[in-house]
């Protein structure tokens, strides 16, 4: 008599594909060893590949500044910074390996332009009050399209944005101490950091992508619970938050348009330049060709670390 068998007969795409619906409509989290549609894992990929690269790439405008920073105090905070940003490019690319991505293939397609970054990174930073305003705004747009982002249905990514979270927190504070530090000194410290906001608010509200009905991956990544909220409600939120930091600091933003709203609640505010939103994601923003000429170099000067590391490895397998 043969030993009974212990393998159960694999389930049919069908059931699968219920059993996924359900643990998305329950709002449980997808695992990796989950079964999930096709479409479900490109579109995690992308988002999360996007989102790393960002982090790793928006390292560049802050370190340009970190021999230049005025104090001993200043340079320690920056730099401590700029590597939260790379740890956090750390945590989301192994996210993405776990959905069975590659990380050297992303960096490659990265280098390659098959992937993006965020646009605000391909702008340049001019004066220190750049450094500042970059924490304020750019990391308080993080957050406020981030912390959602920790209730993504795919676990890997929602739990790595926790901590993500928690340190553009902080990051956002710094940013603001310091301007607040410079606000409380002389005028022409105040106009850096006027000049700074004036030049950073507009592609900062263009860091939450397209309008919702030029977004062709909101509603489905709403669906999949990926995404929480739109561009739009985001962008919403992000403006209403800001108004009243921008007055207690003493800065202007520059949008005549700007205005609060009591029928609805919020503020109203001027279009944005799509244009050059879409110049700027399309490689032709001012900085886009140092930006991944200096990943590129990093990437080549460095691989005898990588094939060093590996022959290390497969020496002690
Ligand atoms: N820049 O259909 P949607 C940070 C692309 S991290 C470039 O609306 P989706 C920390 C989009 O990929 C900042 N491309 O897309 C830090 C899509 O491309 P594809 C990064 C953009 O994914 C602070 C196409 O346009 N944060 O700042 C941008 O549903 C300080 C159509 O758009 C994240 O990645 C853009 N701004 O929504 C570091 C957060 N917007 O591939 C250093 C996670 C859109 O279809 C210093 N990501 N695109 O051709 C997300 O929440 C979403 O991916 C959105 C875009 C909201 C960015």
């Amino acid at each position: 008599m043969s030993a009974p068998t212990l393998e159960r007969p694999a389930p049919d795409e069908a059931a699968l594909q219920e059993q996924f619906d359900a643990t998305i409509a329950a709002d449980h989290r997808i695992e990796p060893r989950d079964w999930m549609p096709e479409g479900y894992r490109k579109t995690l990929i992308r988002q999360v590949a996007q989102h790393a690269h960002s982090e790793i790439i928006g390292m560049q405008p802050e370190g340009d500044w970190l021999l230049a920073a005025p104090s001993l105090r200043r340079k320690s905070v920056l730099l401590a910074k700029v590597q939260d940003e790379a740890g956090h490019g750390l945590y989301l690319y192994s996210a993405a390996e776990t959905l069975g991505a590659d990380r050297a293939d992303l960096t490659d397609k990265l280098i390659e332009q098959k992937q993006k970054y965020s646009s605000i990174f391909n702008y340049p930073t001019l004066s220190y009050a750049d450094v500042g305003v970059i924490g304020w705004l750019v990391d308080g747009a993080a957050i406020c399209n981030q912390v959602p982002l920790c209730r993504s249905s795919y676990g890997p990514y929602a739990r790595a944005m926790i901590r993500i979270c928690k340190e553009e927190s902080f990051h956002q504070r710094q940013g603001y101490e310091l301007l607040m530090t410079m606000m409380r000194g002389t005028d022409e410290q105040r106009a850096m950091v006027q000049d700074a906001v004036d030049r950073w608010w507009w592609p900062t509200l263009m860091m939450f992508g397209p309008p919702d009905e030029h977004s062709p991956n909101t509603a489905q990544s709403m669906a999949w619970g990926i995404k929480r909220h739109t561009n739009d409600e985001l962008r919403q939120k992000f403006v209403d938050m800001s108004v009243p930091q921008a007055e207690v600091l003493g800065v202007t933003f520059p949008d005549p348009e700007l205005e609060f709203d009591p029928g609805t609640g919020h503020y109203r505010f001027g279009k944005l330049d799509w244009e050059e939103f879409k110049r700027v994601v399309g490689g032709q923003g001012p900085m886009n060709a140092i930006r991944l000429a200096r990943r590129r170099a990093a990437r080549d000067d460095n691989a005898w670390v990588t094939e060093a590391a590996t022959a290390y490895a497969e020496k002690h397998s």
